[in-house]
């Protein structure tokens, strides 16, 4: 359904969610657990974070849960997924450990990158997660490779790229938009809408009525999806799979989401009123709309969903004080995982410098 980039996913209540009576519950409480351990996740961050326990930048994922956990339930093992410095939630749903995506963030050893590339630069082969890119809109084209090399390969897997509205001006975008579809790579360019980029509102920085709509121009369909909704999110997800894995080239879902924290924790966030994120924690949450959903249908009890809330928590903590009990570093690791095996100690004798 059709909304303009100007009337963002608050506009509009919750509808009836796309299969909400034939989901099997079971699947919804996945879901749930899901979105919470990412929420949970990210408020421990920001909470670490103003302890000064995690340096640098961190942006965190809070309010926009439905969208990476919705496509990875409509994902399979193999697949790829890419994305920008937002991406702790994105760690968490391909099913990479708490514990050592916070020791990340906390720059300790035991950490993804052992303690050395902190909240923007993580990766997991294993997951076949590719980062953690802090350059805007950089992971797009870097996605579309990854996608070839599935192509060439021959096998079926498709590659999720996440990236924001404000990357989606960037010239980058087209000339990969443009590759992908001259050589049909399976390819999900997944825009994740959330109405800013930084201070700048989606008011100021485009006219465009849509930004899948764009992909037209290079033959790429694609379509905007309520953000909120992790069910919507799924069946878009499995659509666009489906387009994917068949040989069709790329596809393109503009997840209409928000933010509900600040661009970064550094972000005073005087661009927008506390009304307009207080409405949308209201009446669009995503997670509370599947809490919603288990208790109308009486999936759950409201002791069952205390429950899972114990347990996600119980998660959180471990992660956290295993972070924090994780040794920084040593001082030798400043030579390891760089491009040249030997460092140099001083300049050869025949080199000016
Ligand atoms: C090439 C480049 N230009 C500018 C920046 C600074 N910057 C970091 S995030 C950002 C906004 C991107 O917004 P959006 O793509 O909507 O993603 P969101 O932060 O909303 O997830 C900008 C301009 C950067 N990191 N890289
Ligand atoms: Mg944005």
């Amino acid at each position: 359904m059709a909304r303009k980039p100007t009337e963002p996913a608050q506009a509009q209540e919750h509808a009836a969610p796309a299969g909400a009576s034939n989901i099997a519950p079971d699947e919804l409480l996945q879901y749930y657990r899901d979105m919470l351990l990412i929420r949970r996740f990210e408020e421990k961050a920001g909470q670490l974070y103003g302890m000064g326990l995690i340096g640098g930048f961190c942006h965190l994922y809070i309010g926009q849960e439905a969208v990476v956990v919705g496509l990875e339930a409509a994902a399979k093992e193999g697949d790829k997924r890419i994305t920008s410095y937002r991406d702790h939630g994105h760690m968490l749903a391909c099913g990479m450990e708490a514990r050592g995506v916070m020791a990340e963030l906390t720059g300790r050893a035991g950490g993804y990158s052992k303690g050395k590339g902190g909240s923007m630069h993580m990766f997991s082969k294993e997951k076949h997660f590719y980062g953690g890119h802090g350059i805007v809109g950089a992971q797009v084209p870097l996605g579309a490779g990854l996608a070839f090399s599935d192509k060439y390969k021959g096998n079926d897997n498709v590659t999720f790229v996440y990236f924001g509205d404000g990357a989606s001006n960037q010239g980058q975008v087209y000339e990969t938009y443009n590759m992908a579809e001259l050589w049909d790579l399976p390819v999900i360019f997944v825009i994740e809408n959330n109405q800013y980029a930084m201070g700048t509102s989606m008011k100021r920085s485009t006219k465009s009525a849509s930004l899948y709509g764009r992909g037209e121009a290079f033959g790429i369909p694609g379509e905007q999806v309520d953000g909120m909704d992790v069910l919507a999110v799924k069946a878009a997800g499995e659509k666009a799979v489906a387009h994917c894995r068949a040989g069709k080239g790329p596809y393109i879902l503009e997840m209409m989401t928000y933010r509900y924290r600040g661009h970064s924790m550094s972000d005073p966030a005087k661009y927008r009123t506390r009304e307009e994120v207080q409405k949308m924690r209201d009446e669009r949450d995503a997670i509370e709309h599947v809490r919603q959903l288990l208790l109308t249908g009486s999936h759950a009890s409201e002791d069952d969903l205390k429950a899972i809330d114990k347990e996600i928590k119980d998660i959180v903590n471990d992660a956290a004080d295993f972070a924090r009990e994780s040794p920084e570093p040593a001082e030798s690791e400043l030579w390891t995982d760089i491009y040249a095996d030997e460092v140099p100690q001083k300049a050869p004798a025949d080199v000016n410098v």
